[in-house]
């Protein structure tokens, strides 16, 4: 009886979440850091074809946990660069972190969990040799909530 005990251990975590945001914004910005830590994450599903990036949602919260769900649904194998808008190939890196993902063979599906820090235009793109230039990329806006 696996389920009902995830199910438990689920509530918990949210719980936790949810009394760790609260006093996030008590302690005001100076807990910035702490409360994107804590913050809910977001779910995005994100799909990788020849030569194509899309993505479920194209507006994402800034300073949250972002999961990407990233499937590719192509013949080739892709990767999956968040970068600044206009970036090519330019990684974002946060706290040591380059928020890339390797090596996506076709058919298969990796989650990464990503934080920008920062609001701003952002891009998902592929740089494997010749993707980018065929079109694997695509445009979304990190805001604050
Ligand atoms: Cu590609």
């Amino acid at each position: 009886m696996i389920a009902p005990r995830r199910t438990i251990r689920l509530i918990a975590v949210a719980g936790a979440v949810f009394a760790f945001g609260i006093a996030g914004l008590q302690q005001g910005t100076g807990a910035d850091a702490a409360a994107a830590a804590k913050a809910r994450p977001v779910t995005v599903k994100v799909v990788l074809r020849d030569f194509t990036v899309s993505m479920s949602r194209h507006n994402l919260p800034v300073r949250t946990p972002i999961r990407f769900v990233i499937t590719n649904r192509g013949k080739a194998e892709h990767e999956a660069v968040l970068e600044h808008a206009g970036a090519v190939d330019e990684a974002l890196e946060v706290q040591g972190r380059e928020y890339e993902a390797d090596d996506i063979a076709p058919g298969s599906t990796r989650t990464v969990t990503w934080m920008v820090p920062r609001a701003g235009t952002y891009q998902l793109a592929c740089h494997m040799p010749g993707h980018f230039q065929m079109g694997m990329k695509t445009l979304f806006s990190v805001r604050s909530r």
